[in-house]
């Protein structure tokens, strides 16, 4: 049975960006991940003797997350790190309707899972550090060129939260050239700038998916998309994780390489391969 209908199959094609709603399953799939983060949330708070509550998971995504970094800003790393580790969280990134879906998509391809190209953000309000800019997923990730990104979030996203902001069919513009800030306080990935950024962005209608627990939103390696802005009082919790395509020609090039995650810089790898873009 297919995951996609043809036009949705289509219009994925011709704008590099696909909201598919309830694609994993709340009770089976995302409720567990969410007990995994209470759980630990409130491990820590044991551990640091922050008082807040933390029976429910809503409450300790909530209050408990924002005692912990309120008391010191480092112990919202350390849930951070650990979560990545919940067995449950890995289910969902390697459930077997993900590379279904990737076959799909892209006919003819041979998915792969973009290792350390999966995580769970924690967006926390009022952060600039960890927002991603606008930007393609392909030179922070590499892997192959037409590799898809898989967006879950893990709380109602409402517009306060910063939903993604997406350029709707800017992948067909190919690959943007970027260059690094140096006036920035942001490192890796989150510091290149897309090169004649604010006329690019301009010929795009944006769109910002407001998605429930259990949606997919889909973003094609090369389209155009940042992390709004959290304007809450909460942190924004989210999914994300890469597939790319084993069969792509400059994937094969560069050995499927990463970027960023893979401790490398995107150019030195493409360089290496004697690949221009
Ligand atoms: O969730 C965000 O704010 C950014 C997400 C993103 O850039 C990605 O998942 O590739
Ligand atoms: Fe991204």
């Amino acid at each position: 049975m297919s995951l996609v209908t043809d036009l949705e199959r289509d219009a994925f094609r011709d704008s590099g960006i696909l909201l598919l709603k309830g694609f994993y399953d709340q009770s089976t799939q995302v409720a567990p991940i969410l007990e995994g983060i209470r759980a630990i949330i409130e491990l820590l708070c044991i551990k640091y003797q922050v008082e807040a509550p933390t029976q429910t998971a809503d409450l300790a995504m909530t209050e408990g997350f924002m005692a912990l970094i309120r008391r010191d800003r480092a112990y919202g790393g350390e849930v951070y790190d650990a979560v990545k580790q919940i067995p449950e969280f890995m289910q969902l990134v390697s459930d077997m309707r993900n590379s279904c879906l990737f076959r799909e998509l892209r006919s003819g391809s041979i998915p792969g899972l973009a290792a350390g190209g999966y995580g769970i953000r924690i967006d926390c309000p009022g952060e600039a550090t960890f927002r991603a800019p606008w930007h393609q997923e392909f030179p922070a990730q590499l892997r192959s060129l037409d590799g898809i990104v898989y967006w879950t979030p893990l709380v109602s996203i409402r517009p306060s939260l910063g939903p993604v902001e997406v350029c709707v069919g800017s992948h067909r513009e190919g690959i943007v050239p970027v260059q690094t800030a140096l006036d920035s306080a942001q490192q890796g990935a989150y510091a290149l700038r897309l090169v004649g950024e604010a006329e690019r962005l301009a010929k795009y209608q944006h769109q910002s998916p407001l998605t429930e627990p259990g949606d997919l939103l889909l973003m094609d390696f090369l389209t155009l998309h940042q992390s709004g802005e959290n304007v809450d009082a909460y942190p924004r919790w989210s999914i994300q994780f890469r597939y790319f395509n084993f069969v792509n020609p400059l994937g094969v090039k560069i050995s499927w390489k990463g970027s960023f995650a893979g401790g490398q810089d995107f150019r030195a790898i493409l360089d290496q391969a004697e690949v221009a873009i």
